[in-house]
């Protein structure tokens, strides 16, 4: 297990990512867009982990309907492992909240799965691999 990323939701890609790239000096980002989300996202890569910050592309995107909300912020932690579907199954059994039962694709390819935020103290939790 390690934490894979931060997801941080932001009204304005471009002006957030000269923001971070204040804070994170010498880091450049790569973009990318994942319609399956309703997102486009600035992949800032920090050692082993990254910080994603989040635009919607859609009014019903989940990560506008969280700013509307909530207003700008840590919108997901995503942690790292090895057999998503042996770890949907674990959770399962303990009784943590699945928004996904079966992983679906996100950024880059990679398997995901979202788990409640009333299940986990109010934060948003994805798994991925
Ligand atoms: N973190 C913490 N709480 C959140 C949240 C988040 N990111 N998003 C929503 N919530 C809370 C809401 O505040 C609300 O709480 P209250 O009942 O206390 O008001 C509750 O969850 C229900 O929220 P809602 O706005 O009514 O939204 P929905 O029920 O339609 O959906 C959620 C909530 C989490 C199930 C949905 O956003 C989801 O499926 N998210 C997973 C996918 C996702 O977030 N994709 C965007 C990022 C993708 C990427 O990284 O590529």
């Amino acid at each position: 297990m390690k934490l894979d990323h931060i997801g941080i939701a932001v009204k304005n890609l471009d002006s957030s990512v000269q923001v971070f790239k204040n804070i994170l000096t010498g880091i450049e980002p790569e973009f990318e867009e994942v319609a399956e989300q309703k997102v486009r996202v600035a992949i800032f890569h920090i050692g082993d982990t990254r910080i994603e910050l989040l635009e919607a592309t859609a009014e019903d995107s989940a990560v506008q309907k969280f700013i509307d909300k909530k207003g700008e912020g840590v919108h997901h932690l995503a942690f790292g492992v090895n057999g998503i579907e042996k770890t949907l199954i674990d959770f399962k059994e303990k009784g943590i909240t699945l928004i996904d039962e079966t992983p679906r694709m996100g950024a880059g390819g990679k398997k995901i799965a979202f788990v409640h935020p009333k299940s986990v103290n109010g934060i948003l939790t994805e798994i991925t691999e």
